[in-house]
C-alpha cells in the first residue's frame, strides 16, 4: 500500500451560471446576473489539474451532476410562475466545488483502517442540498473497493454539513496518522452558519476517529459575517502547517493551543490583519489556495490570479517566499469563472489520501484523459449562458448532451 494525497477536482458543468444563489457569499451576490462562460470555466479547471499533474502530483476528478435536476423542478413544482432563483437552483453547476462534496478521513486516522467518506448534505442552500445523492453515486463507484473505503450516507438534516471545506488534517506525512480539525459556525449571525457543530461531531463518530485526535473549533463569527462562508476561505492546512488569517477562529490563540496539544509539531503561518485585511483575504481568496507537498518535499501554495493583482496580498506572498518559512512557492492559476461564484482553487478539489491503485481508474487523470475531457468541453460546452437562458429547453438539451458526451468519453455511462 502506497498512500498518497490525490486531489479530485470537480469538472465544471455545462450549465455553469451566475444566479446569486448563495447568501453570505460575496462573489456569488456581486456577479448575480452576469453572463457566464461554461466552456472557458471548464477549460480553466482542466488547466489547473494539468498544472498540478505537471508538478508530479496525483490528480483525479469528479463529474458534473445531471442538470437541470428534474427532481428539484418537480418537487418544487417549478413552472413559469415560479421564482427565477428556484429554476436557477435546479440548473446550478455548484457540484464543481468538490471541497463540499464530502468529508474524508484517511485510513491511518480511522478505527477500522479504511478511508471513510461522508457526503455533505449541504442543507443550507437549496441548489446545493440537491447534490449529495448524485455525489454519493460517484463516490460509490470511484471508491467502490470496500476493502479500503467506506462511503456513508450524508448526516441527516437539520444538521448542516458542508464537507471538507470546514475540515483540516495535520500529520507528519499524508500516510501517517493525522489529527483532524472540524471548524463549525455558531448560528444566529447575519448569515447562516453553514457548518453545524453537531454535524461535524457525527462525521467524526461515523468515521471512527480517535476522540483524542479529533478537534472541534469555532469559526470567527466576524469572518462569516465578512463573507467567509466556509473556513477554507480563511485557513488551510497541509501536513504540519496551518496557514491562516489572524481572524479565522473565534478564539485564535485557543485554536492554536488546542491543535498543538494534539499535534505538537504544528507550524502556524499566520497572516496578520495589518498585512492583509480580512476583506482583502476574502476578495482574493489567498487562503483558498491548495497547500501542496511537491515530490521534492517543498510546500507550494496554488492561489488564484487575483492574489497577484492585490498589492497587499502579493507583497505578503513575496516576503513570505523570501523568508525561511515552510511554504516555499506560490503558484497563481486562472480560475476566474469559478472565483466569480466564490470558488477558488481549494474549493474546486476534494483531497483524498489513498493508494491510487485502489481507486477506480476512470476517475484518475492522465494526459490522455485530460485531452479527451478538453475535447468534449471544446465541442459541447456552451460558450456563454445569459441569465435569461436558464429554463430554456434547447439549452437544457445542450447541457444534457454535453454531460452525456463526457460520460461516454470517460466510460462512465452508468452515471447517465
Ligand atoms: O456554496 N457558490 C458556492 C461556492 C462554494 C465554494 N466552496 C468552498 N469554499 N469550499 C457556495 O456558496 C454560487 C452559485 C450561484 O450563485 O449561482 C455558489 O453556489
Amino acid at each position: 500500500m502506497s498512500l498518497a494525497e490525490i486531489n479530485f477536482d470537480g469538472i465544471v458543468g455545462p450549465s455553469h451560471n451566475y444566479a446569486g444563489l448563495s447568501l453570505g457569499n460575496i462573489a456569488s451576490a456581486s456577479h448575480k446576473g452576469d453572463p457566464s462562460y461554461p466552456r472557458a470555466a471548464a477549460l480553466q479547471g482542466v488547466a489547473k489539474m494539468r498544472g498540478n499533474m505537471a508538478h508530479g502530483l496525483a490528480q483525479g476528478y469528479l463529474l458534473p451532476l445531471p442538470r437541470p435536476k428534474v427532481e428539484t423542478l418537480a418537487r418544487l413544482a417549478v413552472d413559469p410562475s415560479a421564482d427565477r432563483a428556484l429554476r436557477a437552483a435546479a440548473w446550478s453547476a455548484s457540484s464543481m466545488w468538490t471541497a463540499n462534496a464530502a468529508t474524508v478521513s484517511p485510513a491511518p486516522d480511522t478505527a477500522d483502517g479504511k478511508c471513510h467518506f461522508t457526503p455533505a448534505n449541504l442543507v443550507t442552500m437549496v441548489h446545493r442540498a440537491q447534490e449529495w445523492r448524485d455525489t454519493k453515486a460517484q463516490l460509490d463507484i470511484a471508491f467502490g473497493d470496500t476493502a479500503h473505503f467506506t462511503v456513508h450516507h450524508a448526516v441527516p438534516p437539520s444538521f448542516g454539513d458542508e464537507g471538507a471545506a470546514n475540515h483540516m488534517r495535520f500529520c507528519e506525512g499524508h500516510d501517517a496518522p493525522g489529527v483532524e480539525v472540524f471548524v463549525y459556525g455558531r448560528p444566529g449571525g447575519k448569515f447562516a452558519a453553514r457548518q453545524h457543530e453537531q454535524a461535524s461531531r457525527a462525521v467524526a463518530r461515523l468515521h471512527g476517529l480517535d476522540p483524542a485526535r479529533a478537534l472541534f473549533i469555532e469559526q470567527n463569527p466576524g469572518a462569516i459575517e465578512a463573507g467567509a462562508f466556509h473556513n477554507d476561505v480563511v485557513a488551510v492546512a497541509n501536513e504540519r502547517v496551518l496557514f491562516t488569517h489572524e481572524e479565522a477562529f473565534a478564539d485564535q490563540k485557543g485554536a492554536y493551543d488546542a491543535i498543538r496539544a494534539a499535534f505538537p509539531a504544528l507550524e502556524v503561518v499566520e497572516v496578520s490583519s495589518s498585512a492583509v485585511s480580512l476583506a482583502e483575504a476574502i476578495k482574493t481568496y489567498l487562503f483558498n489556495g491548495q497547500l501542496l507537498t511537491l515530490p521534492s518535499g517543498e510546500m507550494a501554495l496554488v492561489v488564484p490570479e487575483e492574489c497577484r493583482e492585490s498589492a497587499s496580498v502579493w507583497a505578503w506572498a513575496e516576503t513570505m517566499m523570501a523568508s525561511n518559512g515552510p511554504i516555499r512557492r506560490v503558484i497563481p492559476v486562472d480560475v476566474r469563472q469559478s472565483m466569480a461564484n466564490g470558488g477558488g482553487p481549494a474549493c474546486l478539489r476534494l483531497r483524498v489520501v489513498a493508494d491510487p491503485a485502489t481507486v477506480d481508474p476512470r476517475f484518475l487523470l492522465s494526459e490522455a484523459r485530460a485531452d479527451a475531457i478538453e475535447q468534449v468541453i471544446a465541442a459541447h460546452w456552451p460558450e456563454q449562458i445569459d441569465p435569461s437562458d436558464i429554463g430554456d429547453e434547447a439549452l437544457a438539451n445542450t447541457v444534457r448532451t454535453a454531460r452525456g458526451k463526457l460520460l461516454e468519453a470517460l466510460d462512465l455511462m452508468q452515471l447517465g
